[in-house]
């Protein structure tokens, strides 16, 4: 008996492995998490059963033992007729359900045709102008048997019309009709940026479509509350967690007050995670967010235990992928789909290997698929209901993340609520505080990326990437258009159009209205344009965190030959250097443009950011009027290839050649000759080193920069 090992037992012969060293880990959450832990960690936490309240272990009992996830592959680019074929060869090589992703000019409200929108047609997703468009995307996909998800959020209302209509054509009713629309508004005005309407009038979209989904469409998930993009954006998953059920939270307090019953909406209440590398942690974040959402609704008053059982859709993290030793991500896309798998979802993306530079081709897309087939069907994984429930550091750590998003969920309640808090601007703060942290950790190389900050290839293979030619998607849209046009009752479909900018302004249901508007085959851009009428469009200009860069390198030599180097360009121009981060077309992307905009301010240039989504002309007007030396332009969405040199022709027309321009984001190797040979005079990928790109910065300006790595010779002298 006597020599049962106790704790103490174990951290003296721990100690004398490590010599002492501190073995805790402090997590970007705040969390210190144990070099070993037992029983006595788990004493009190008891996560109950699946199935069960709180549901911490799953919302069904018999998880994946009755049903295994929903392999749901988000896929869209091109047009209609292109994005369903690649869905219906998905489907045939064991995918089971579709996830749509739109075009940013459709994100945004735009038709095709509009001039906002030229480099963003087809690119990051299918363009859809019309409910014809609708139809032949979903051609021989019978509407009544597949469930859809749909992500969108702007242009939520003719999306949803359109899609309606389209399964009314295929002689599918809608009550008939089973998926998710994301109708997710508050996290676009935190970090995903394709909101077209001001807040208030955008939430109450939201409730038009719970409400209408409610009332008529039983099996359609009226909204997926995103943590997805927070995560992106950089969020911990504190962060992550505690803003996504706050808006899940406000929501459902919006429904109520719009005289809807908790129990009739909230069922249809879905969630949507990212899943990144801290693989226990992110396992962790699921099952907390499950209790959290459990005692949320309780609290509200829910009686159906539906509405208190947070069902979830997840995605692998797309930042976590990288250009450099791009067969690597299938390795991290692996474990991250493992742990969404361990963690219980309902639905899974796993991202593509060649994600950090292209959309999927039909080779890369295949991999991503087998990955959720091979857990699914090889591996025995599905064969127990949580079968990571009880394990001490896996309940601690949920235990933990509960605890720490409850203080948040209090800051937000204090507030007033998300939309306040949203309003003042907080959340987005801390995440993209969280981001230039994190990105300063790479960086230094605290966090390594295998094949970018350690173990870097002396030479990479380029891959076959996907290249859409966006000329001719917008050529072939704005034909359709003009045949639908042609053919419609043109009175009938003003009539309905003007119904619904009245209706917007009063108080009728503005999803019913656009019901009414797509069978009169109104376009996408009207029938945004008729509500934009009566609530006009919200424009933003990013305002960067301050302090994060300065503060994690103060200790980094290279950092501070940089900050001497721009000093230096200061005391010659009499002035400090001057970058402008411009973000044009539709592409609302800006965690890479803000870690930008935030670290070359601490290292001391002066920084404007622009607004997002300006035209390559409003961008050389507002360089001309504040007299930059640089402009960086940040792509995510595959406009580079057009916006890009347009803006370098329009700063030689302007007589202004010498702002130098240079690019970063998503941009494939193989478009790298293209830009420099329109005078882009540095491309930063992803995994690009930040504090590089600002000695590369004071190169162009005439600064003589020793090459990095200078002060490590000095050090070794
Ligand atoms: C499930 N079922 C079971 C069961 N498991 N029945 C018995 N035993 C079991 N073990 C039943 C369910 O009750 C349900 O029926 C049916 O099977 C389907 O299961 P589900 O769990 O509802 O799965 P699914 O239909 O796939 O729905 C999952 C979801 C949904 C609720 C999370 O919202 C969804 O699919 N979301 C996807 C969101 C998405 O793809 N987003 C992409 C974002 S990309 P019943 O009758 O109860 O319905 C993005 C990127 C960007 O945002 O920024 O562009
Ligand atoms: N097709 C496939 N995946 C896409 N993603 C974005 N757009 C598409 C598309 N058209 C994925 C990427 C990205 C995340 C937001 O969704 O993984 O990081």
């Amino acid at each position: 008996m006597s020599d049962k090992a106790t704790r103490a037992d174990w951290d003296e012969a721990a100690r004398e492995e490590t010599k002492g060293r501190d073995l805790t880990w402090d997590t970007p959450e705040g969390i210190t998490v144990q070099p070993v832990y037992t029983a006595a960690d788990t004493e009190g936490l008891d996560p109950g059963l699946p199935g069960f309240a709180p549901y911490t272990r799953g919302p069904y009992a018999s998880m994946y033992t009755g049903r295994p996830w929903t392999i749901r592959q988000y896929a869209g680019f091109s047009t209609a007729e292109e994005s369903n074929a690649f869905y219906r060869r998905n489907l045939a090589a064991g995918q089971k359900g579709l996830s749509v992703a739109f075009d940013l000019a459709t994100h945004r409200g735009y038709d095709s045709d509009h001039g906002r929108v030229v480099g963003d047609v087809g690119k990051a997703g299918v363009a859809i102008d019309t409910v014809r468009d609708m139809e032949i995307l979903f051609d021989q996909i019978p509407l009544d048997e597949m469930s859809v998800s749909m992500t969108m959020n702007g242009a939520v209302i003719p999306v949803m019309a359109f899609y309606i209509v389209a399964a009314e054509r295929q002689g599918v009713s809608q009550d008939k009709l089973s998926g998710t629309i994301q109708n997710d508004i508050l996290k676009e005005f935190m970090v995903r940026n394709t909101y077209i309407y001001p807040p208030e009038p955008s939430m109450r979209i939201v409730s038009d479509i719970i409400a209408y989904t409610s009332a008529k469409m039983p099996k359609f998930n009226s909204i997926s509350i995103s943590g997805y993009h927070m995560h992106e954006a950089g969020a911990t998953a504190v962060q992550e967690l505690a803003f996504t059920i706050a808006d899940g939270k406000e929501y459902a307090k919006r429904a109520m007050e719009a005289g809807l019953d908790i129990d009739a909406f909230a069922p249809r209440l879905s969630f949507f995670w990212g899943i990144g590398m801290n693989f226990f942690m992110e396992i962790a974040k699921m099952r907390a967010g499950r209790k959290l959402w459990h005692d949320v609704m309780e609290g509200l008053g829910a009686q159906n235990p539906k509405s208190m059982m947070l069902r979830t859709h997840c995605q692998t993290s797309g930042v976590s992928l990288q250009e450099q030793d791009p067969y690597n991500n299938v390795i991290r896309t692996t474990i991250e789909a493992m742990a969404a798998v361990l963690g219980g979802t309902q639905s899974l993306h796993t991202n593509a290997l060649d994600e950090a530079i292209a959309l999927p081709t039909d080779f890369s897309a295949r991999i991503a698929r087998n990955t959720q087939l091979v857990i699914q069907e090889e591996t025995g994984i599905t064969n127990v209901a949580d079968p990571l429930g009880g394990s001490y550091y896996i309940e601690s750590l949920t235990d933990a993340l509960v605890e720490e998003a409850r203080k948040v969920l209090d800051e937000v309640e204090a507030a007033g609520g998300m939309t306040q808090y949203v309003a003042s601007g907080k959340p987005k703060a801390q995440i993209e505080q969280a981001a230039a942290a994190k990105q300063a950790r790479v960086d230094r190389g605290e966090t390594v990326i295998v094949g970018v900050n350690k173990y870097r290839l002396p030479e990479e293979a380029e891959i076959d990437t996907l290249d859409i030619d966006n000329h001719a998607v917008r050529q072939s849209q704005i034909a359709r258009i003009g045949k639908v046009r042609a053919g419609r009752d043109e009175k009938a479909c003003q009539a309905a159009l003007d119904a619904l900018t009245e209706g917007a302004k009063g108080g009728a249901n503005v999803l019913q209205l656009a019901v009414e508007a797509a069978r009169h085959d109104a376009t996408l851009g009207e029938i945004s344009q008729a509500m934009e009428e009566a609530f006009g469009r919200y424009d933003t200009t990013p305002q960067p965190v301050r302090g994060v860069y300065s503060e994690a390198y103060s200790e980094d030599e290279r950092y501070k030959q940089v900050v001497e180097g721009v000093k230096a360009v200061e005391r010659r121009l009499g002035r400090a250097p001057k970058l402008m981060v411009a973000k044009m077309g539709q592409d609302g992307h800006d965690r890479g443009a803000n870690v930008i905009a935030s670290a070359f301010a601490d290292m001391g240039f002066e920084v404007v950011s622009g607004p997002l989504f300006q035209t390559p002309e409003e961008t050389r007007d507002m360089a001309l009027a504040e007299d930059v030396d640089a402009i960086g332009a940040s792509s995510l969405a595959a406009g580079h290839k057009t916006l890009i040199p347009e803006l370098i022709g329009l700063l030689k027309d302007a007589g202004r050649p010498d702002i130098k321009v240079i690019a970063g984001g998503v941009i494939p190797q193989k478009d790298y000759d293209f830009l420099r040979d329109a005078g882009v005079q540095g491309i930063y990928g992803p995994g690009s080193n930040v504090v590089e790109c600002a000695a590369d910065v004071l190169r162009l300006l005439g600064h003589n920069m020793p090459p990095a790595g200078d002060e490590l010779d000095e050090a070794a002298e």
